[in-house]
């Protein structure tokens, strides 16, 4: 088995109007997406990724969790495929790359060993796994979660978004349903291509992140009750304010991630205000605290002084607290043949890189469970992700497709 060339390369243009053809789909209202799951411009994206794939002369495997895998076949029918991949939805207000970058950066593989007629021992599998981002259907990574054992389907099904929809039925509804059994096939490895959605690559000056962990995360969706009341006839001392409650409980969740600098963070992204009129006391409101470290007990130690604090916030002010864990995985170390595979692609390329712990959860944080796994990460624009203004440049999408390219080839095995 010889090493592909050095000159071996994606077709770098050719991915990048890829990336700008599915960014048509689910368009947000400030150049980037809203391309939520299971919406129909989630539906339109997998038809369009799906049309690509069999034009590539892949054959589209779907489960009963909506994931799609497109199968190139290999030399040995026998030999487990190697998978690469990411995910298709989006954040309501996400960028044109946070995902995309790393499904369509696995058609390009395809698309070039199309090109170049290279055959790999192993099949190769792009993969597209539904509900990555958790906005709608908490929590994130809901479907990898599923394939790798760790939520059932059952349960996944039953997610409801805000509406009080079911994901079972919506993922029914647009008709991506598949036939096949969640978590059935089996991997010789899976390798993730993804924008790093922080400022470390770029302020570096380096092209890849050969990605050895990923931080872990915790959800805690924390519920305050008070009272409504008038805005305007309701003396201060006899309010019950469950917003002013929450207030201070968010600054409690700045100084505890503070606390734990310079690596631990900690924000709410989700809150909802109850019943969010302009003249009512707010008598409830449900918000989520996302916390997250490299280190499982700093993360256990955030959670903990979160509820404790919480509690002594709403004790003091005449308010309930419940508290309900709606996600969380602990920190993950990649596979260090498929880590190893990554960092001589990029050495081989001739291309910059520094070892890096992904701050973002990512499905591969779940398939490192049933698979050898690791990810490749590119610059993106200050940092900057889930944000519509996300932007990485057509030298870094093609860079870290190479890389992937290569990174797979050394595992898929070419055969002369
Ligand atoms: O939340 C995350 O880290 C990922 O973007 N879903
Ligand atoms: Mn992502
Ligand atoms: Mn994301």
């Amino acid at each position: 088995m010889t090493a592909p060339g050095e000159n071996l390369r994606v077709n770098g243009a050719r991915l990048w109007d890829s990336l700008m053809e599915m960014a048509r789909i689910g368009p947000g209202v400030a150049g980037g997406n809203n391309r939520q799951t299971l919406t129909d411009e989630d539906g339109e994206g997998r038809a369009l990724f799906r049309k690509w794939c069999e034009a590539a002369g892949c054959e589209m495997g779907l489960d009963q969790m909506g994931n799609m895998f497109a199968l190139r076949p290999g030399s040995d029918a026998q030999a487990l495929p190697v998978y690469v991949g990411s995910h298709l939805d989006t954040q309501p207000t996400g960028g044109k790359y946070d995902g995309v970058l790393g499904v369509l950066g696995g058609l390009e593989l395809i698309r070039t060993l199309n090109d170049l007629g290279i055959k790999t021992r192993h099949p190769i599998v792009v993969t597209n796994w539904t509900n990555e981002e958790g906005t709608r259907f908490a929590p994130a990574m809901l479907s990898s979660g599923v394939f790798a054992g760790v939520h059932t389907q059952d349960w996944a099904y039953a997610r409801q978004d805000a509406q009080g929809k079911r994901f079972g039925d919506e993922l029914q509804r647009i008709g991506w349903r598949g036939e096949e059994e969640v978590g059935a096939r089996r991997m010789r490895a899976f390798f993730e291509l993804h924008i790093e959605q922080g400022p470390i690559l770029e302020a570096e000056g380096k092209d890849i992140g050969v990605v050895t962990h990923g931080q872990g995360l915790s959800w805690m969706q924390v519920t305050i009750t008070g009272r409504d009341a008038h805005t305007g006839s309701t003396p201060m001392p006899l309010r019950r304010n469950a917003g002013l409650g929450m207030a201070r409980v968010l600054e409690l969740v700045d100084e505890i991630a503070l606390s734990h600098a310079p690596h631990a963070v900690g924000a709410a992204g989700h809150i909802d205000v109850y019943p969010n009129s302009r003249n009512v006391i707010p008598g409830k409101v449900v918000f989520t605290v996302d916390f997250r470290s490299p280190e499982p007990a700093v993360i256990l130690d955030m959670e903990e002084r979160l509820k404790a604090g919480a509690r002594e916030i709403c004790d003091n002010m005449g308010l309930e607290v419940e508290f309900e864990k709606v996600g969380g995985f602990d920190p993950v170390t990649f596979d260090e043949g498929c880590v190893a595979a990554v960092r001589n692609a990029a050495e081989r390329l001739g291309y910059s890189h520094r070892d890096i712990i992904s701050g973002a959860g990512h499905d591969a944080c779940w398939i490192n469970r049933v698979a050898p796994t690791a990810m490749v990460m590119c610059p993106c624009v200050d940092g900057l992700s889930h944000n519509e203004a996300e932007e990485i440049t057509p030298e870094w999408a093609a860079v870290g497709a190479d890389v992937l390219l290569h990174a797979v080839l050394e595992v898929a095995e070419v055969v002369e």
